[in-house]
């Protein structure tokens, strides 16, 4: 499928902003020139799942694309029970409710935004067990999504094992730059939650891009395909959750996957109260065979190469023009240390968001704000967080653009720091109870 592309003028863009309240996910996609806003649901499907979507059973009940889909989950990832769910947070919400009592602590590498509000609404509390060197942009440590293994047994001390349902553990790190966990962190993670009976839960949802990182820098692994590495990962975990938006390359779809029965019947029955019947959760048997077939092409070495081959390239270019970024890149996309980029500015001026107004109204390129709008306030005292990380994402999606945008991309981006004493900060207008980031809107201080 071709997509075409609408430039705009500045006057058109300074008014698209300024309606938009400053924030990128209140434009209209019409308005943008090329869109790295995000790699969830914005992948373009290969022939092999389009030509998937013809063969929806739609049944209410026991449509065959979910066993279809069913079959694959067991097969790439090994886990026994499958619950289909509209996206990955209808998959959060399953498992917070039926993992986690009040008062009860989630340790977990690095929040994101919906895993955190679902652990929370459930009465839960996240903390952060992932390593330092995560919090630093510079540091060039090659698997900085790994968990530290003595914040952790310090937790287990502090509240009890029994305080402790899960560890959540992301593959790989989104807001840590798209990081990855390696291979031995996991298994020494496994031997020491086993010793506390404590499960752990993988939010899977770059699953194939963390393996890919294990092939390129783990000692050990260069030999092993993705797939085989995306199944060993599951091997040491208890059950996951999964946004089928990203790696597995539709538009729509996820589902949490558990190897308990009793959690599994639990889960299927709330599945029902929330997304639909246990065999659709929400999709048609449509979205189901697309996922499966994007799960089957996800894994494949040629197709990672490629995919994260054209982040590095991105990544390269900033790097040559000065441009401050996370490093090592990523998976998924490149992440401007807006700090760095803006230092005139304080973090309550909220530089990310303001760079990433200030990229759109440049050239058009929409970007996303991942620093202090996104980490929203402590739900106990209403302050904001302010996290280390104060960076605006250029997210990559998955089989749609060329070199030359990326190309484009990093030009304009130098354009933006060539001028960056005139980016100037914001102030928030419009804060909405639940994760701010997506609605609340700015003026320019
Ligand atoms: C991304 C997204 C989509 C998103 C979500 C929240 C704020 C902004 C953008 C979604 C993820 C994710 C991880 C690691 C769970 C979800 C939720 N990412 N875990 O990066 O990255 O999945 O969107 O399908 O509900 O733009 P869902």
């Amino acid at each position: 499928m071709v997509e075409l592309l609408k430039m705009t003028t500045p006057a058109q863009r300074k008014k698209a902003i300024k309606d938009a309240g400053y924030n990128t996910f209140l434009l209209r996609s019409e308005d943008v020139y090329i869109d790295l806003l995000t790699d969830s649901g914005t992948s373009a499907m290969s022939d092999a799942q389009w030509s998937g979507l013809m063969l929806g059973d739609e049944a209410y009940a026991g449509s065959k694309n979910f066993y279809h889909l069913e079959a694959v989950v067991r097969k790439y990832y090994g886990y026994k029970y499958i619950i289909p769910t509209h996206q990955g947070r209808g998959a959060e919400n399953l498992l917070s409710q039926v993992m986690i009592r009040k008062g009860d602590v989630i340790p977990g590498n690095m929040y994101f935004t919906t895993t955190r509000l679902h652990q929370e609404l459930a009465g839960g509390r996240f903390v952060d067990v992932i390593i330092d060197e995560a919090h630093d942009p510079e540091s060039l440590h090659p698997f900085k999504g790994d968990i530290d293994l003595n914040k952790l047994e310090v937790l287990i001390k502090k509240h009890g094992a029994e305080r402790i349902p899960y560890i959540c553990v992301a593959t790989t790190v989104n807001m840590a730059g798209g990081q990855p966990v390696s291979m031995a962190n996991l298994k020494a993670l496994r031997a020491l939650t086993a010793k506390h009976e404590i499960k752990i839960m993988l939010d899977m949802t770059r699953i194939a891009e963390n393996a890919w990182f294990i092939q390129q820098r783990e000692k050990g692994y260069a030999r092993r395909s993705v797939a085989s590495l995306v199944r060993e990962i599951c091997s040491y975990t208890d059950g996951a959750t999964f946004s089928g938006k990203k790696d597995a390359l539709v538009n729509i779809g996820g589902f949490l996957a558990l190897n308990d029965k009793d959690k599994f019947e639990e889960a299927s029955n709330l599945v029902v109260v929330y997304e639909g019947l246990h065999t659709y959760g929400g999709l048609a048997g449509r979205d189901m065979e697309a996922m499966a077939i994007g799960i089957i092409e996800s894994v494949r070495d040629d197709h990672m190469d490629a995919r994260i081959g054209q982040v590095l390239y991105l990544g390269d270019e900033l790097s040559e023009r000065g441009i401050p970024i996370v490093k090592p890149i990523g998976g998924h996309g490149i992440f401007v240390d807006a700090k760095k980029f803006l230092p005139h500015l304080k973090q309550t001026d909220f530089p990310a968001q303001a760079l990433a107004a200030e990229l759109y109204e440049d050239a058009g390129i929409r970007a996303m704000e991942r620093g202090i709008v996104s980490a929203g306030r402590n739900s106990k005292t209403g302050d904001h967080y302010f996290p280390k990380l104060e960076l605006v994402r250029l997210t990559i999606p998955r089989r749609v653009y060329t070199q030359a945008h990326m190309d484009v991309t990093a030009e304009a981006v130098k354009a933006v720091y060539d001028a960056r004493e005139q980016t100037q900060g914001l102030q928030m207008v419009y804060e909405p109870a639940y994760l701010r980031f997506f609605q609340a809107r700015f003026e320019p201080l």
